[in-house]
């Protein structure tokens, strides 16, 4: 059910990464003019997914790894929303992996945020699909987002920020929401979000982050370029990040504009029985 609630203080523990992305979430929808009432944050389980608690704009907390298709089934219900889906890397790439990667191919217009802090934090710290070797008894590879969004040929939006560059964060985000408002399809966005109680790598990233928009040679309208880009980078023991994908041609490509048109979407629809007697009586008549 979508709700608007009186937001509470966050229950995250002081320092967590997730302080920096709900800050950039407040200062992108104002950048965008994002009213409250047109905003809906479809959280995940997990620490990271009750983000929406915290902000007074209509909410969801959604089932674990199927925050992407509620927050595809409000776009699809009222297109005239901004919609941001919220979450963690174990409810996007463990439970959650199989609406993960559809959501590329079905570039619904909104934004799904991913706070990656490789590890379950809610429950205590246990590896996930992005640990490192080594962690918590952890003997498989990470999994990467980035590299993943790169390989699925759809006109998204793809970056990866990180919360210890929080002006950074709210720019990428604020692009994001503007791409997805226009209409031009999905934006994903890893934030790289340190668990400071289970997993706290906030000085090792610090070190390790590069920004590949400052690179020669970066493009990202060019798929293989910005491939070539993050693998030289991961084999330089560095953690790219920066916008990784950005049509050239952004178009009217996203999901919501090829199924609902350019009307105002079932839950805005006449539903008044007068209006739609005529039509009701057409349907009758086919049923014999
Ligand atoms: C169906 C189901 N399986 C397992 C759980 C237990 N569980 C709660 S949160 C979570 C993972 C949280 O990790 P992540 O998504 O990375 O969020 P974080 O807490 O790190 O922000 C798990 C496995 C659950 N709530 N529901
Ligand atoms: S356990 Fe980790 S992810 Fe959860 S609130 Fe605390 S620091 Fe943040
Ligand atoms: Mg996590």
């Amino acid at each position: 059910m979508v709700q608007s609630a009186k937001p509470v203080p966050p229950i995250w523990c002081p320092g967590c990464g997730d302080f920096g992305v709900l800050a950039a979430v407040k200062k992108a929808a104002l950048e965008q003019k994002v009213a409250p009432h047109d905003l809906v944050l479809v959280g995940g389980i997990g620490c990271s997914g009750s983000i929406h608690n915290f902000l007074e704009v209509n909410g969801i907390h959604a089932l674990h790894g199927r925050l992407l298709a509620q927050a595809i089934g409000v776009k699809l219900a009222n297109p005239a929303l901004t919609v941001i889906a919220a979450g963690g890397d174990g409810d996007g790439y463990a439970i959650g992996m199989g609406h993960f990667l559809h959501a590329f191919k079905k570039n619904a217009s909104i934004v799904y945020l991913v706070m990656n802090n490789e590890t379950y934090g809610l429950t205590k710290g246990q590896p996930s699909p992005t640990s490192q070797v080594g962690f918590e008894g952890n003997i498989e590879q990470p999994f990467d987002a980035i590299l993943t969004a790169l390989s699925i040929p759809a006109p998204n939006f793809i970056a990866r920020t990180f919360s210890g560059d929080p002006k950074t964060m709210t720019a990428v985000l604020s692009e994001a929401i503007r791409f997805t408002r226009e209409g031009h399809g999905f934006a994903f966005i890893e934030d790289l979000s340190p668990c400071v109680t289970y997993n706290d790598t906030y000085k090792l990233w610090r070190e390790k982050v590069q920004d590949l928009s400052k690179l020669p040679g970066y493009d990202p309208t060019d798929r293989a370029t910005m491939f070539r880009l993050c693998l030289e980078a991961q084999a330089a023991g560095r953690i790219p990040i920066g916008v990784m994908h950005r049509p050239a041609q952004p178009g009217r490509d996203g999901l919501e504009t090829k199924v609902v048109g350019s009307g105002p979407g079932p839950a805005r629809a006449e539903m008044d029985l007068t209006a739609n007697a005529a039509a009701y009586q057409k349907l009758l008549a086919a049923l014999g």
